[in-house]
């Protein structure tokens, strides 16, 4: 079974189905933005207009500033620099601002105008032009067009409304990698593939087996971008491009299985070979397409998306001889992997028992908890306002007329207790056979990281937030 700890409610899973996914009317009445004025606002000195569109709470603007990717000794920031090591020769850019426009964060990546990633129930708007970064891909149009250098690597925080749980956290951070190869390079007098090829060579080897069983290139399902590309020239760069990833994530491991004291100290899968394999992927600029899964603690962990980067993007950027690759790798997965840190919250801890225990100068080593306090669970039950409507499970759907989305139920209970909540799922639903009216039930774990909640704590929290459901959805409580 592939399981990618609902890894499977990102930003592409539903791109191939996007054009039957049309945004639904009205959904902005259902959203959180009013009480906004349209005011202008000014982000670290830099004033926008906002407008009807404006969704971004105070609370995600607020943690802008953080930068933990350059934070010293902070974990993400640790993780960024091990994999920067992998790829000597590019050029890195770590401080790029996070609110880009539309234009860049979709129009420039071939994104459909009716693309459910543009959802105001996914993405966190400043105004109809202007997003917070959903991706670090939003900066590839202008890198390339800089053309400083033939690889360059791109570490940011990103932005989503997406599941509460100890995976995800509507802030994290990303790397995107590319290289390109020029077809009029002058130097050579090989073919282009041939080049390529000498450059695989001269990769670092490992002697892992990595599972792939797809073919680089699928007709139908991951096709070859035949007017740009020989079959020859991508099977040349899906080589260079699998093994860097590969060398980088058996690095992380490598390091991780390290950092246990001794082979006794090591967890029953750590003494398991380290298993990871290809599977076919889907982004709207780059095809072929792939993702890289591990094995960690019996699940397949999506831990990167990367493929061949989609000619009109080169062409666009004014690099029409240019080809290569891009992946865009997830901190937060591999940080969690390599320090073994088992939960998302735990980044933005401010709590020294938490920072005091990474550190670049010495041996790397495993995060140790320095506590666990009590769960707390609590169930919400509500009828939906209209008919019909998706509670976006698993698949994390678009929302019907009725205009319900379940990202608003995680933005609301991240709102109201902030990183005091640690978990929200959907454990029941039902539609009224008769009024066809949908019945929706949540249970919440209120948990702390840093001490033990009281009940009466915990029972205002969630107080506030069956509340704020029905202020801001319209639900009616069962
Ligand atoms: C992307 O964001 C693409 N821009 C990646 C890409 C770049 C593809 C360049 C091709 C070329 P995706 O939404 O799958 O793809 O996210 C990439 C990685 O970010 C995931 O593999 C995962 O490691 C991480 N990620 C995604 N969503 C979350 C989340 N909510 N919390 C933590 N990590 C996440
Ligand atoms: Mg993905």
């Amino acid at each position: 079974m592939r399981i990618t700890l609902r890894a499977s409610r990102s930003l592409f899973y539903l791109a191939r189905s996007a054009k039957a996914e049309r945004l639904a009317p009205g959904r902005q009445r259902c959203c959180y933005s009013s009480g906004h004025n349209f005011k202008d606002i000014t982000i670290e000195g830099r004033p926008y207009k906002t407008d009807s569109w404006m969704n971004t709470p105070a609370s995600i603007l607020s943690s802008i500033p953080r930068r933990l990717h350059l934070q010293p000794d902070h974990p993400i920031s640790l993780t960024r620099q091990l994999i920067e090591s992998h790829f000597p020769g590019f050029t890195y850019h770590n401080d790029l601002f996070p609110i880009v426009s539309v234009a860049q964060n979709f129009d420039s990546l071939n994104f459909p105008p009716d693309h459910p990633g543009r959802s105001r129930t996914d993405t966190y708007y400043i105004n109809r032009d202007t997003v917070l970064r959903t991706h670090t891909s939003a900066h590839q149009a202008d890198t390339f067009r800089a053309n400083e250098n033939s690889g360059f690597l791109i570490s940011a925080d990103v932005y989503r409304r997406d599941a509460v749980d100890r995976s995800h956290y509507p802030v994290f951070h990303q790397m995107e990698g590319a290289k390109t190869w020029n077809r009029n390079d002058p130097t050579s007098h090989s073919t282009l593939a041939a080049q390529i090829w000498a450059d695989v060579a001269a990769l670092p080897t490992h002697s892992m087996q990595v599972s792939d069983p797809s073919p680089t290139i699928d007709p139908e399902h991951n096709p070859l971008q035949s007017a740009h590309h020989t079959a020859e020239e991508v099977e040349a760069m899906a080589a260079h491009l699998k093994r860097s990833l590969e060398n980088v994530v058996i690095s992380i491991f490598t390091a991780a299985r390290a950092a246990s004291a001794s082979p006794s100290d090591q967890p029953p899968q750590d003494r398991e070979p380290l298993q990871m394999r290809w599977v076919t992927a889907y982004f709207p600029f780059t095809s072929p397409s792939w993702e890289l899964e591990v094995l960690w603690q019996d699940t397949w962990l999506e831990v990167l998306g990367c493929g061949i980067i989609s000619h009109s993007i080169l062409s666009a950027a004014d690099q029409p001889s240019r080809l290569g690759w891009a992946f865009g790798v997830g901190l937060e997965r591999i940080a969690m992997l390599l320090f073994s840190i088992p939960d998302i919250r735990l980044f933005w801890s401010k709590d020294p028992r938490f920072l005091s225990q990474f550190s670049a100068a010495g041996e790397m080593k495993r995060f140790v908890p320095f506590s666990k306090h009590p769960a707390c669970f609590k169930d919400v039950s509500f009828w939906v306002k209209g008919t019909s409507s998706a509670a976006g499970g698993l698949g994390g759907s678009v929302s019907g007329e009725g205009g319900f989305h379940e990202n608003d139920v995680m933005e609301i209970a991240r709102d109201v207790a902030g990183d005091l909540v640690e978990d929200v799922r959907l454990v029941d639903e039902f539609s009224h056979p008769k009024t066809g009216r949908r019945s929706l039930c949540y249970r919440v774990n209120y948990r702390s990281l840093e001490r033990t909640l009281t009940n009466v704590e915990s029972n205002e929290l969630h107080e506030r937030f069956r509340q704020q459901l029905v202020e801001r959805l319209g639900v009616e409580l069962r």
